[in-house]
């Protein structure tokens, strides 16, 4: 019976041990603030942070596109100045052709008909490739001062040529003559023929 009482004893001892070994139970939360909540304050003081990073950021290009936008104004401004036409310049027109163009290319001075010459002429062509109107200009013995013949208007083509006759009437050289009873052109003493354009201003001059 002893024996029985202290196997049980011992049995209620190993329980005991045994009991003690057992994992302790799982303790209750602290009351300190949870982890998740301190991730979360930091997560949103990292967003804060973000957030005034870009506003900044986002002011800079502000700038930056302010700045772009000026430069850009400022070059378009510079191109128009470019493209903008040169001041016109006064060009003066071209001398008129007439001068160079229109030529006495001929004087018959030594007349067949006697004494008074009559048929003598001066001949006078366009050289040139425009046609020139010939009204008011003036035909003239630059040597002796005198005869002077001026023309009526008549329209002189490129390449034809009239004639002034001393005193006879050749319609198909134009019909011009200084109607000069006695001979203009010496057949000793060889005179100077000139041309005057309408303004007077000699446009040729030949002599033989
Ligand atoms: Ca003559």
């Amino acid at each position: 019976m002893r024996k029985t009482l202290i196997i049980a004893v011992l049995l209620v001892t190993a329980l005991l041990v045994l009991g003690a070994c057992a994992p302790a139970p799982t303790p209750e939360p602290s009351s300190t603030p949870a982890p998740t909540e301190d991730l979360a304050a930091e997560l949103q003081s990292r967003i804060t942070a973000l957030e005034e990073e870009l506003s900044a950021k986002e002011a800079t290009i502000d700038a930056l596109q302010q700045e772009i936008q000026e430069k850009q104004n400022k070059i378009e401004q510079l191109e128009r100045a470019l493209e903008k036409p040169p001041e016109p310049v006064h060009i003066p027109a071209p001398p008129s052709e007439k001068a160079a163009n229109i030529q006495i290319t001929y004087i018959f001075y030594d007349g067949l008909v006697t004494r008074v010459e009559s048929d003598e002429y001066v001949e006078i062509t366009n050289l040139g490739d425009q046609p020139q109107d010939l009204g008011d200009w003036v035909l003239k013995d630059i040597s002796d001062g005198q005869p002077s013949f001026t023309f009526p208007s008549h329209i002189l083509a490129p390449g034809e040529s009239i004639r002034v006759y001393t005193n006879e009437y050749h319609p198909e050289w134009g019909g011009f003559s200084f109607e000069c009873s006695q001979a203009i052109w010496s057949n000793s003493e060889p005179d100077i023929a000139a041309l005057y354009d309408s303004q007077g201003e000699e446009v040729s001059r030949k002599s033989y």
